[in-house]
């Protein structure tokens, strides 16, 4: 879509006016939660789902009809329920637009440091358009903050992610319909070079921007909203779409003492990470470390020496949390190995060392013991079987979350 057009959300979002927030107790974390985890909406507690009448507890309601906001069980990212939100066409406006959302209220700190974790499942239904949606925004406050653009935003967009940060556009890639793709947003609410925005998208950072992440001269830092915002819906921009679902879960929210893990949805270690290229410290000519990692049990890298190595490269720094390896000759002999991590191919972290099964041929798994961790590369080396003294592993792997 034409940017001009994309920006104009920023009209009617300017001039939307929150619904006063209605009286709450004081949110209780989960009592499992991290400290620096402000609340945890993963819709398991019966108390938060409240849907579709009101907004759960510490959120303000902003849908019209009966399904612009449900719980449900099908599917759900974590435990047995998720949240389903569908904006049609023909909806009546809600606070200046087209929208079905749930807002934080406008209560954030100035200069705060916040977390956002949080899963978005596309309906199938999601077909490209040349209308962009919001599915999650940053909104700066409403009472003294200057108008204008919220600085931050997630949109898919003719088929792709993007994030709008202060009217920048990033494009994240293509979409998948009918799969949780999980979201961390890591932001500093600064106007000067303290400030800070990091995003990662299942496990891998892929925005790291130092430096003003708002707009000045508000008494507060913005709050988050989520769920479908299609402003073209309300100009009468062109839209080939009539009808947007999606579902959202393991919505985290921390604050400054909160990390990564902490907001991040969970995810056991079973997801394979792409690996882009294979190295080694050494090997024979007819057995080169590419052939680790073309998918096929029969062709294997060889490499001789106690400590010769096979390093995997995933292309970017990702959470990792494992790995998987396959040995030559792996029913009839077991292998001692080590497995180190980097985030730079130069300084590495030893995160698993052991012995093969011995008993099978197959990719065996292995867990890093000190759990999940950023890394890019990882280097597994051999130090003794009982036959001699080669490294020959005929496909490995990296996971992650
Ligand atoms: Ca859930
Ligand atoms: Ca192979």
């Amino acid at each position: 879509m034409r940017r001009s057009r994309l920006r104009a959300w920023l009209v009617a979002v300017a001039s939307t006016v929150l619904a006063a927030g209605v009286t709450l107790g004081p949110g209780q974390p989960a009592a499992a939660d991290p400290a620096g985890v402000q609340r945890t909406l993963d819709w398991e507690q019966s108390s938060d789902r409240t849907l579709p009448s009101a907004a759960p507890p510490q959120f303000i309601k902003q849908w019209a009809t009966e399904y612009g906001a449900t719980n449900a069980t099908v599917p759900a990212r974590d435990g047995s329920y998720a949240a389903r939100f569908e904006l049609r066409k023909t909806d009546p406006v809600v606070s200046s637009s087209k929208r079905a959302e749930i807002s934080q209220r406008d209560e954030q700190p100035v200069g705060a440091e916040r977390w956002y974790g949080f899963s978005i499942n596309l309906a199938t239904t999601w077909a490209h358009d040349t209308s962009a949606e919001i599915v999650s925004q940053w909104h700066q406050c409403d009472v003294g903050c200057p108008g204008g653009s919220p600085p931050l935003a997630l949109l898919t967009d003719e088929g792709r992610w993007k994030i709008d940060f202060r009217g920048q556009f990033i494009d994240l890639g293509p979409y998948t319909t009918g799969v949780w793709v999980d979201w961390v947003f890591h932001v500093t609410w600064r106007t000067d070079s303290t400030g800070l925005l990091q995003v990662w998208k299942n496990g891998e950072r892929v925005v790291h921007r130092a430096g003003v992440a708002t707009h000045g001269g508000g008494p507060r830092s913005p709050y988050f909203k989520f769920g479908i915002y299609k402003w073209d819906w309300n100009t009468g921009a062109p839209s080939s779409v009539t009808q947007r679902v999606l579902h959202h879960d393991a919505l985290r929210l921390g604050d400054e003492r909160a990390t990564y893990k902490d907001v991040a949805p969970q995810r056991t270690c079973t997801r394979a990470a792409a690996v882009a290229s294979a190295s080694a410290t050494t090997y024979e000519p007819s057995s080169p470390p590419a052939n680790a990692i073309d998918g096929d049990l029969t062709t294997r890298w060889s490499g001789q020496g106690f400590g010769a190595a096979l390093i995997l490269d995933t292309g970017a720094v990702r959470q990792l949390c494992g790995a998987t390896v396959a040995w030559h000759r792996g029913n009839l002999r077991w292998n001692d190995y080590t497995i180190h991590a980097s985030q730079d191919g130069v300084s590495y972290t030893k995160v698993w060392e052991g012995r093969s099964s011995g008993t099978t041929t197959a990719p065996e798994t292995v867990l890093f013991t000190a759990g999940p961790l950023d890394a890019r590369h990882l280097k597994i080396s051999f130090w003794a079987n009982p036959e001699n003294d080669w490294a020959s592993i005929t496909e490995a792997g990296a996971l992650g979350l």
